[in-house]
C-alpha cells in the first residue's frame, strides 16, 4: 500500500486518541502497540472485505486448510512488512520518539500450536496469501496456547499461555456467523417421501463463535481469513424463569463444560490414549468450518452438487480428519443427496498430509467413546467402513487378513488414519523420503490398492518471516547484491552463488552473523546473566523435546568435550557455544529428564574455571516462534540430528540454512533435500541411514550394551550419568541411562556416537577455515529458495487443489 511519513504519523496519533483518549506522551507501551496493530487492521479492512467478495461474486476454488493448530506467532511486522509499510512506520514512530522494536516486543505470541505441524499451518497461510490462492485457515480458537515453560532449579515447569490477556488487535468476533455443533444424544430413522430419514435427539447444543483474522499478502491486496472458533453456551445457560439455587449451579457447571472445548491446546502428548475432550474439540471445529464453508457456499447461489468444484478441504493430520464423515452426513441428512453423490463430492473435495510415521501417534478412537459422543457421525463411519470392506474383499478374495487390518474399525477403535485415506483423493507426506516410507512401509497395503492417491509435497517455511522479517540485514546484504525480487520470487536467491567466493560479499555475511550474535548475547546476558562469546560457534538445536529427535547425542557429545578438556586442558578446539530450546510434553519424563540434564550439564560445564571459555552451554527458556526468530539468525552450525526415518520433514532445518548455518544432519527427513540442493559438500552428514534403521528394527542385531563395553568414551559418559558426576542424587538420570541400556536405546544413540564426534570434529576444521567456512553458509543460503512455502503451496495448488493464482484483485 502506499503511505507516507506524515500522513502514517497524522494517522496514529488519531488512532491513539481514539482509541485510548490519550496522547503519545502519556500512553502506555501496550495501548502504543494497540493502536499500532488496530491501525494496520484499519489498513487492511476494505482490501479484505474486498477479497472475500470477489472469491465469492466469481465462484473461485477455494482451499479451507483445517487444523488443529496455527502456531502463527505474532503478527505486527510480519503484517507491517507483508503491506508494504515498514520502513515508513519505522521512521514515522521515530519521529515520535517510539522504538517500533520495542512495540513489537509487547505483543504476545499467538502460540496455538505444539511444533512443525502448527508452524507449518503458519507458513501455508502466509504463502497463500503472497500468492493470491484463495485458502483460508480454520481452527480452535484457544484460550491457551501452548504451555509457558519456565525452567526451575534444571526443572521445565509449566505455565498457562494466558495470550488473550491484554486482548488480541487482529481479531473480528463474527457473532453473526455463529453454528450449532450437536453432541451426544440418539438417532432415530423414519421412511420420508420414500427416502430413510435420521432423527438426531437428546443431544447437547453448543455454540461455536468465529473469530476471524486478516493474512494479508505480501505486497498483494490479497487478503485471506484465518478462521477460529470459540465454543460458548447457547444462551446464557440457565433459564431465568425457573430460577433456583440448583440451576444456577447446573448452569454454570454446562457453561463450563462447554467453554472447556476451546479452553486450551493439548500438549503433544507421549501418552496419547484418546481423550474425550480431544475428540470433542475436533468435531467441534470440522462441524463448525464445514457448516458455515456449505452456508456461505449456497448463499452465493451454487448447486450443492458442484461443491468440490469450487471448494478444497485440506485436513493437516488425522487431527481434522472427522470431516470426511461430517460432510458426509450434511450431504446426507441436510441436503438429501444419494449416498453416491455425496461420497462423490466428499472424496473429491478432500485431501489428507500425514505428517508422522511414528506408530503410536496415529490416532485412533475407542468405539464406545465415538459412538456416544457422535451417533450419527458413528452410523456414517460404520456405512464408509461396510462399503470400503466390500470393495477390498473384490480385489483381495480370501485375504481376510489383510482387510481386517485396512478396516476403518477395527478391535474396537476407530481408526482415524484409515478413514482420512479412504475418504480422500490425495494423500501425502511432507518429504521424499517420508513419502516413500508411507508407501513401501507404514502405508503399503493403502498405496498398493490406491497407488494413484499417493504424492510427496516437501515442506516449505515462509521466506518473508525467516529471512526478511528474522534477519534484516542479511536480507539488506541480499537486496543490495543481487535486488528485491528474490522477496518474490525467491529461487532467485541462487543468484548469491557467483558471490560465495567474493572476499568482501564473504566478509559481509560473517559480520552480520557476529552483529546478530552479540545483539542475542546481550538479550541473553540481561535475562540470564550469562556471557556469551561471539566468536565462538554458535552451535544450535531448538525443537520440541523427544527421545527420536535425539537431545541425548547432542548432550552426550558436550560431556564428552568437557572430559576431553578436563583431562587435556590445552586441547585445541574453536569456543563453542551450545544453545538448547525446547518444550517437553508434561506427562513425558523420559524429555523432561533430559532438558534437567542439559541444565545441570550447563552448570558444570559454564562454572568450571578450567574450561576456560571453551565450552558455553545454555538452555533458553519457553522455545517460541518469536524466540526462533531471534535465535535461528545467530547459529553457525543447525542441528538435525534424528534417528533416520523418524522425522518425517523438519522445517527448522530449512530455516538455519536460510540463515547461512551449516547444518549437520543425519539423512532423515527434509535433511536429504537440503544436501541435494546444496552438495554433500556443504553440509556435514552422520549416522545411520533410514534402511540400516529399519532393518535393525525388523531383524534385530543392535547391542547398545556392546557399545558400552567396547567404547571407553561412552562407557565414561553413561556411568557419570549415575554417578553423582552431574546430580548429588544417583538417580536423577536413572530413566535416561535404563533407556539407553537396559531398553537397548531405541533411538540409536550410541550406535552414532562415534559418527556424530567425527562429524563434530569435522566442523571445528572448517570453522577453522574462514573463507572455506563463509563459502558454505553462502552456498546455503543461495540454495535455501527451493525451501520457501511458496513453492510448496504452489504443488499443493497444482497436484492436489486445483486451485489458481489471482494476480490481484479488483473490483
Ligand atoms: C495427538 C494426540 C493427542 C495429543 C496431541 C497429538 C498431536 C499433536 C501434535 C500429535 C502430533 C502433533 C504434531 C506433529 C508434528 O508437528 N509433526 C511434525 O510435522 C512437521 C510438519 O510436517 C514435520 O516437519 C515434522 O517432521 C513432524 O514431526
Amino acid at each position: 500500500m502506499k503511505l507516507n511519513k506524515e500522513k502514517f504519523k497524522s494517522d496514529y496519533k488519531r488512532k491513539l486518541l481514539n482509541t485510548f483518549a490519550e496522547e503519545i506522551k502519556d500512553a502506555s507501551k501496550l495501548h502504543k502497540y494497540f493502536a499500532l496493530g488496530g491501525l494496520v487492521r484499519d489498513y487492511v479492512t476494505s482490501n479484505w472485505v474486498n477479497t472475500t467478495k470477489y472469491y465469492k461474486e466469481r465462484g473461485e476454488k477455494q482451499v479451507y486448510y483445517f487444523s488443529m493448530e496455527f502456531l502463527i506467532g505474532r503478527l505486527l511486522v510480519s503484517n507491517l512488512l507483508n503491506l508494504g509499510i515498514r520502513d515508513v512506520c519505522f521512521e514515522g514512530l521515530k519521529d515520535l520518539g517510539i522504538d517500533l522494536n520495542e512495540l513489537e516486543e509487547v505483543e504476545n505470541d499467538a502460540g496455538l500450536g505444539n511444533g512443525g505441524l502448527g508452524r507449518l499451518a503458519a507458513c501455508f497461510l502466509d504463502s497463500m496469501a503472497s500468492l493470491g490462492i484463495p485458502g483460508h485457515g480454520c481452527g480452535i480458537r484457544y484460550k491457551y496456547g501452548l504451555f509457558e515453560q519456565k525452567i526451575v532449579d534444571g526443572y521445565q515447569v509449566e505455565i498457562p499461555d494466558n495470550w488473550l490477556r491484554e486482548g488480541n488487535v487482529w481479531e473480528i468476533r463474527k457473532e453473526n456467523k455463529a453454528v450449532e455443533v450437536k453432541f451426544g444424544g440418539r438417532i432415530t430413522s423414519t421412511y420420508e417421501n420414500g427416502r430413510l430419514t435420521f432423527i438426531h435427539h437428546d443431544y447437547e447444543a453448543v455454540k461455536a463463535v468465529p473469530y476471524d483474522t486478516p493474512i494479508v499478502g505480501y505486497d498483494k491486496n490479497t487478503v485471506n481469513t484465518l478462521r477460529l472458533w470459540s465454543a460458548e453456551p447457547i444462551d446464557e445457560g440457565f433459564d431465568f424463569s425457573t430460577f433456583s439455587r440448583g440451576d444456577y449451579v447446573k448452569a454454570q457447571a454446562y457453561r463450563a463444560s462447554v467453554e472447556s472445548i476451546s479452553q486450551v491446546l493439548y500438549p503433544d502428548d507421549s501418552n496419547r490414549e484418546g481423550k474425550l475432550l480431544r475428540l470433542k474439540q475436533q468435531y467441534f471445529f470440522v462441524s463448525a468450518g464445514l457448516q458455515s464453508i456449505i452456508r456461505s457456499y449456497k448463499k452465493a447461489g451454487f448447486s450443492i452438487k458442484d461443491f468440490h468444484k469450487h471448494n478444497a478441504i485440506h485436513i493437516n493430520d488425522t487431527h481434522p480428519s472427522v470431516a470426511v464423515a461430517e460432510l458426509m452426513r450434511i450431504l446426507l441428512d441436510e441436503e438429501l443427496l444419494s449416498w453416491e453423490e455425496a461420497w462423490h463430492i466428499t472424496t473429491n473435495s478432500m485431501a489428507y498430509t500425514n505428517h508422522t510415521i511414528l506408530a503410536e501417534a496415529l490416532e485412533k478412537w475407542p468405539v464406545d467413546m465415538f459412538r456416544e459422543l457422535l451417533p450419527r457421525i458413528y452410523m456414517i463411519i460404520e456405512e464408509i467402513n461396510r462399503r470400503f470392506c466390500e470393495e477390498l474383499s473384490r480385489k483381495y478374495v480370501n485375504q481376510g487378513g489383510k482387510i481386517n487390518s485396512m478396516s476403518i474399525i477395527q478391535d474396537g477403535l476407530v481408526k482415524m488414519a484409515h478413514l482420512s485415506i479412504v475418504g480422500s483423493h490425495s494423500v501425502n507426506g511432507v518429504a521424499k523420503l517420508h513419502t516413500e516410507i508411507l508407501k513401501h512401509q507404514e502405508l503399503s497395503n493403502f498405496y498398493d490398492f490406491y497407488p494413484e492417491k499417493f504424492n510427496n509435497k516437501t515442506n516449505g517455511i515462509t521466506h518473508r518471516r525467516w529471512l526478511l522479517k528474522a534477519n534484516p540485514k542479511l536480507a539488506s546484504l541480499i537486496n543490495e547484491t543481487i535486488g528485491i525480487n528474490w522477496i518474490k520470487a525467491p529461487i532467485e536467491l541462487n543468484r548469491l552463488e557467483s558471490y560465495k567466493n567474493n572476499k568482501g560479499f564473504q566478509d559481509k555475511v560473517y559480520d552480520i552473523k557476529r552483529q546478530n550474535k552479540i545483539q542475542f548475547s546481550n538479550m541473553v546476558k540481561s535475562k540470564y546473566g550469562i556471557s556469551l562469546d561471539p566468536n565462538s560457534i554458535f552451535d544450535v538445536q531448538v525443537k520440541r523435546l523427544h527421545a527420536y529427535k535425539r537431545q541425548m547425542l547432542n548432550v552426550l557429545h558436550i560431556m564428552h568435550l568437557y572430559n576431553q578438556l578436563k583431562e587435556n586442558p590445552n586441547l585445541d578446539i574453536v569456543p563453542r557455544t551450545f544453545l538448547f530450546g525446547a518444550k517437553a510434553s508434561p506427562s513425558y519424563h523420559l524429555a523432561k529428564q533430559i532438558i534437567k540434564l542439559i541444565n545441570s550439564v550447563a552448570s558444570k560445564v559454564n562454572s568450571d574455571p578450567q574450561i576456560n571459555g571453551k565450552l558455553k552451554v545454555l538452555f533458553l527458556e519457553n522455545y517460541s516462534v518469536s524466540l526462533a526468530e531471534k535465535i535461528i539468525p545467530c547459529a553457525d552450525v543447525s542441528e538435525q540430528i534424528s534417528t533416520a526415518s523418524k522425522e518425517a520433514s523438519g522445517t527448522g532445518n530449512m530455516k538455519f540454512m536460510m540463515n547461512g548455518a551449516i547444518t549437520i544432519a543425519t539423512l532423515d527427513g527434509a535433511n536429504i533435500e537440503i544436501k541435494d540442493a546444496v552438495g554433500e559438500d556443504n553440509i556435514i552428514l552422520f549416522g545411520l541411514k533410514a534402511s540400516e534403521v529399519l532393518s535393525y528394527h525388523k531383524y534385530g542385531g543392535y547391542s547398545s550394551w556392546d557399545i558400552y563395553n567396547n567404547d571407553i568414551r561412552v562407557n565414561k559418559l553413561l556411568n557419570q550419568l549415575v554417578d553423582g558426576s552431574l546430580a548429588p542424587s544417583h538417580s536423577e538420570f536413572k530413566n535416561i541411562h535404563e533407556s539407553l541400556l537396559m531398553f537397548n536405546d531405541e533411538y540409536f544413540v550410541l550406535k552414532d556416537f562415534d559418527a556424530y564426534v567425527k562429524a563434530q570434529e569435522k566442523i571445528d576444521a572448517l570453522y577453522r577455515q574462514k573463507s572455506k567456512w563463509q563459502e558454505m553458509s553462502i552456498t546455503n543460503i543461495a540454495h535455501s529458495g527451493i525451501f520457501s512455502s511458496d513453492n510448496t503451496i504452489r504443488e499443493y495448488s497444482k497436484g492436489i487443489w486445483g486451485t489458481k493464482e489471482i494476480d490481484n484483485i479488483s473490483i
